[in-house]
């Protein structure tokens, strides 16, 4: 399936106009959408937004040369000039670090362990995931560690040949729940579910497992299979679009159009490190630039 289309905001210095200060909390940065007076910029925002919407993903491609609060001020920038970004965690986090953090490597956080594969969507425990998931890459591996999103439709697909029976199955809502803390179930949602003819998933199997142990039931028969088909298509590299975030790249994706990943990585010379933002649809926003 190849990569997404990149949209260059090289030559752009509009995207760090407003400015962060250094050391601002992960809660407090400002979620309101920055003015881009900047015709040029606006009209790369645009074209950015365009294949967002129609493609269900795109890649911005920010100037590597600034620094790294820089550059997340100028992604951060880009984000909420498109959307309203939203809260991580329970704990308000609205920008947060991916990369290996020692000692975590083998916890139940994706985000700081060197795992590959792992496919789910982000944001599962919370009330509301977010409609639009961002990676903005500081540092890459010294190889591998491709970003990779697997398309929702393609899992629907594969679960109808398997058993049409699997997709009354994920209809129905699934407890999720974080393995690592004390609490109960956090959500109840249906895993796959179709609205406006748009297949939307929500998946992160050890969340689930973790979910069916809370509400003290065992999970249905047939839910472990559901689950190895899905696993079994994002692990397949004919289904995969992959990403191999450079410095100053930017990956947006519909979260719910697409189950996400990464390919195996090898850290000697640099650390591989990314920040996560979350965005929900705003469209005023869009009002907010053109107006
Ligand atoms: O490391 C990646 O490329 C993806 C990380 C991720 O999916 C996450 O932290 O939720
Ligand atoms: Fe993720």
């Amino acid at each position: 399936m190849g990569e997404t289309a990149r949209i260059s905001l090289d030559v752009i210095a509009g995207l760090t106009a407003r400015t962060v200060a250094r050391g601002t909390p992960a809660d407090a940065w400002p979620i309101d959408a920055p003015s881009l007076v900047d015709g040029a910029l606006r009209a790369g925002v645009e074209a950015l937004e365009q294949v967002l919407r129609t493609e269900g993903c795109a890649t911005a491609v920010l100037p590597a040369d600034i620094d790294d609060h820089v550059l997340t001020v100028a992604a951060w920038n880009l984000v909420s000039a498109i959307s309203r970004p939203v809260p991580q965690y329970d704990t308000g986090e609205l920008v947060y670090p991916v990369e290996v953090r020692s000692g975590e490597s083998g916890s139940s956080h994706y985000s700081a362990s060197k795992a590959a594969g792992g496919f789910h969507t982000d944001g599962s425990l919370l009330a509301q995931p977010p409609a639009i998931g961002v990676l903005l890459c500081l540092s890459p591996a010294d190889s591998g560690g491709e970003t990779i999103l697997v398309d929702a439709e393609r899992i629907q697909q594969a679960l109808v040949e398997a058993d049409p029976a699997f997709l009354e199955l994920l209809g129905q809502p699934q407890p999720f729940a974080a393995e690592d803390d004390a609490g109960d179930v956090r959500q109840w949602a249906p895993v796959l579910s179709t609205r406006d003819g748009t297949v939307g998933l929500r998946y992160l199997r050890r969340y689930l497992a973790a979910g069916w142990e809370r509400a003290g039931r065992s999970a249905p028969g047939r839910l472990a299979d559901a689950f190895d088909v899905i696993d079994a298509v994002a692990a397949d590299p004919g289904a995969q679009r992959w990403h191999p975030l450079q410095r100053g790249e930017v990956l947006f994706w519909r979260n719910s159009r697409y189950a996400h990943g990464r390919r195996a990585f090898e850290e000697h010379t640099q650390r591989r490190r990314l920040v996560r933002i979350y965005g929900a649809d705003d469209p005023a926003r869009l009002a907010h630039r053109t107006g």
